[in-house]
């Protein structure tokens, strides 16, 4: 399946609830009342795009009503796919592989997607012909490193774990040395999605970076942020608490495939400043995607 078409799967069920109100109204061909602009109100906030940024949105379809009113469906999917495309567009100064090892931390609450997101990177990567290590630094739960190691096997990376309870800043250690060591292109982190109180989760995240850069100076060159798209907007302030502790400098965006708030990835980058690099349309090795602001704003209202 062409990566356009599995990002049109994943956002079916958010298409569905953005279109559907604007079918009717368009249908009627006539300027947008503000009965027809409270319409589409609820559609975005059902979306989850989040009240200022359905403010502006509304505020832009109002000023271009006559032209949506001659145009009709299609010319109101550019209005709105424009607005939506250039509230998701941030600037994206991260080039993997500029470092090598390129070194990821992926860090969020338990259950958003890490260790599925790191399995689905290490198989593109290893595709492209990378040589990548995957380090299970979440030391708590045996299960975590069984479920990444499983990931890893599938992926053809290296694996690294530490034992259970181990300190996950010596384990990373290790890893880097051992990645450098072996001359691999990447360094992949799996980190826990909680320990025992959440001031804890940050400090042990700050002092992960701070070791991995005494590795491999400028390391983490990327740290992902991983959040669920079924929580819509209540994620969010877990999101900031992630952003501030932790030099957060990219969004991963997971499972849209199961929910109609896809239009949370316009309220997370408003709210968090920091663009999305990959969205999670599924539980397959394919379904991680490269996030391109136009086409997600095309694929969510639809049209061309
Ligand atoms: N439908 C769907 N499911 C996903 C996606 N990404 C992850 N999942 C599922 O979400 C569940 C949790 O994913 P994990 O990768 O284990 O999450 P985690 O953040 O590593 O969780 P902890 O290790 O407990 O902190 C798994 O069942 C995954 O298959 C996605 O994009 N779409
Ligand atoms: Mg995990």
């Amino acid at each position: 399946m062409a990566l356009g078409d599995r990002l049109r799967g994943g956002l079916s069920r958010t298409r569905e609830v953005l279109t559907m109100p604007l079918e009717d109204l368009v249908r009627g061909r006539r300027p947008l009342d503000a009965a027809a602009l409270e319409s589409v109100e609820e559609a975005l906030l059902a979306a989850d795009m989040g009240l200022p940024a359905v403010e502006e949105a509304l505020e832009v379809l109002a000023a271009r009503s006559g032209e949506i009113a001659s145009g009709g469906l299609p010319a109101m999917q550019a209005v709105l796919g424009d607005q939506i495309r250039s509230a998701l567009e941030r600037p994206d100064r991260v080039e993997p592989f500029s470092e090598r090892p390129w070194v990821v931390f992926v860090v969020g609450v338990n259950g958003s997607g890490k260790t599925t997101t790191i399995g689905k990177l290490a198989a593109k990567w290893r595709d492209g012909g990378r040589s990548v290590l995957v380090c299970a630094a979440d030391t708590f739960r045996a299960a975590a490193a069984e479920q990444l190691e499983v990931w890893a096997d599938r992926a053809g990376a290296e694996f690294h774990r530490g034992a259970e309870g181990a300190d996950p800043s010596a384990v990373l250690t290790d890893a880097l040395r051992a990645a450098r060591a072996r001359g691999h292109d990447a360094v992949l982190v799996d980190t826990a999605g909680r320990l025992h109180t959440r001031t804890n989760l940050m400090a042990e995240l700050a002092k992960m970076t701070r070791v991995a850069d005494r590795e491999i100076p400028g390391a983490p060159h990327e740290t992902l942020l991983v959040l669920d798209a079924t929580v819509g907007s209540n994620g969010l302030n877990q999101g900031r608490e992630f952003a501030k502790a932790g030099g957060v400098n990219g969004l991963v965006l997971t499972k849209l495939d199961g929910t109609a708030r896809g239009g949370v990835a316009v309220a997370v980058v408003r709210e968090l400043g920091v663009p999305i690099r990959y969205v999670g349309v599924g539980e397959d090795v394919e379904d991680l995607l490269p996030f391109d602001a136009g086409a997600f704003a095309r694929s969510l209202v639809g049209g061309e």
